[in-house]
């Protein structure tokens, strides 16, 4: 045991839920935590903490700053072991980047994928801050040999098919552990990361599926292998179907979605001007094109609204009329600027990963 997991508090589950379902969350499980939010709760630039979707695989620590240090090891000219003001003082940036879970959209995947029963809103869009990984990394010092970067959090338990106790872990090799602007944050929108969502650092992955995403972040370690753990290596993997054979491939780049927030599935709206919003986002590019179908009408390009993003999300609008009938069906898609667009159909895979289903939200018109 390390002196960190010794420290480690568990947080209340019955508090967590209950925070998470007075903020309006749809909740999965209490223990472990797993809450997501409806999107008409996704609309703005940023998502507040309060309603940011929440996934865990195990019971929430709650670590004692005081206490706390990164160990970071492994092939390193200069291992080290940081404290919270040790970090901070390396000096820091910020980022708007959008984690969505790689089983966002799982539900909408016939037959049905395994896994946590996700509709369209285990995503949110915050402003991170922290110390770049790269720069942490260069401190260390990489030695000849290096080939990934593992990230290990302080929460542990057990999973399917083993008694044994693990930690979360997860790796990055090594160009996107240097290349993909990944953060080590203890701020989410200006204000210290909340226990649930890794306090007191968490690594945050720009553009990659939010599993990369490591919470409560104890150690780091370069190693000179391929890194085979339980997060990595047997959940979070596309087991496609091709060609009557399975196809492996570990979950990345965040597929290119779009949300439709305003208005909600339900609503009734009176009949002549409709203001269509929401939010749109791709992790292997910016959103370069939204477009909007009314009643399974020609797309149109919706208008790209507030500052344009690079890492977070794009907000989105179209001003449009509804027409005479009594519903109003409402499709939105995005492109984004490497031309990949959300498929008709995403393709099947075995645990229901990379869900970027076109979201559709009818309303009644009076
Ligand atoms: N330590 C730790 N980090 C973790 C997880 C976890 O269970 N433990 N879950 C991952 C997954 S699958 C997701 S989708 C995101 C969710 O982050 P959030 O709860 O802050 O929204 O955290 C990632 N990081
Ligand atoms: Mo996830």
């Amino acid at each position: 045991m390390t002196s960190s997991e010794a420290l480690t508090q568990l947080a209340d589950p019955a508090q967590g839920w209950r925070q998470a379902v007075l903020a309006g969350l749809v909740g999965h499980s209490a223990e472990p935590l797993n809450c997501e939010t409806p999107p008409p709760l996704l609309g703005g630039a940023v998502t507040p903490a309060g309603r940011f979707f929440r996934r865990n695989h195990f019971p929430i620590p709650d670590l004692d700053a005081a206490a706390w240090r990164l160990e970071v090891n492994g092939l390193v000219r200069r291992p080290v072991t940081l404290s919270l003001d040790e970090l901070k003082s390396a000096g820091c940036e910020s980022v708007t980047a959008v984690l969505e879970c790689a089983g966002n959209g799982r539900t909408r995947f016939s037959p049905p994928a395994a896994g946590e029963p996700w509709g369209l809103g285990a995503v949110g869009n915050a402003r991170w801050t922290g110390v770049p990984l790269a720069d942490v990394l260069d401190k260390a010092g990489l030695l000849p040999g290096a080939r990934e970067v593992i990230f290990r959090g302080a929460d542990s338990g057990t999973v399917e098919g083993s008694a044994e106790t693990i930690a979360f872990e997860r790796s990055l090799d090594l160009s996107r552990a240097l290349g993909s602007g990944a953060l080590l944050a203890f701020a989410m929108n200006d204000e210290p990361l909340p226990v649930r969502h890794g306090f007191p650092v968490r690594l945050v992955v720009p553009g990659q599926y939010a599993v990369a995403s490591v919470k409560w972040l104890t150690g780091i370690t370069v190693t000179g292998q391929r890194f085979g753990g339980f997060f990595q290596a047997s959940h979070y993997v596309y087991e496609w179907q091709r060609g009557g054979a399975v196809v492996r491939e570990p979950v990345g780049a965040i597929a290119v979605r779009a949300l439709i927030t305003a208005p909600a599935a339900g609503d009734e709206l009176t009949r002549g001007r409709l203001r269509v919003s929401g939010v749109a986002w791709s992790g292997a590019a910016p959103v370069h094109r939204v477009e909007v179908s009314l009643n399974g009408g020609r797309w149109r390009a919706a208008d790209l609204a507030g500052e344009r993003a690079s890492r977070g999300w794009q907000q989105w609008e179209l001003q449009a009329q509804t027409g005479a009938g009594a519903q109003l069906a409402i499709r939105v898609r995005a492109t984004d600027r490497l031309g990949r667009t959300q498929p008709g159909q995403p393709e099947w895979n075995r645990r229901g990963y990379g869900g970027n289903f076109i979201h559709e939200v009818t309303v009644r018109l009076r």
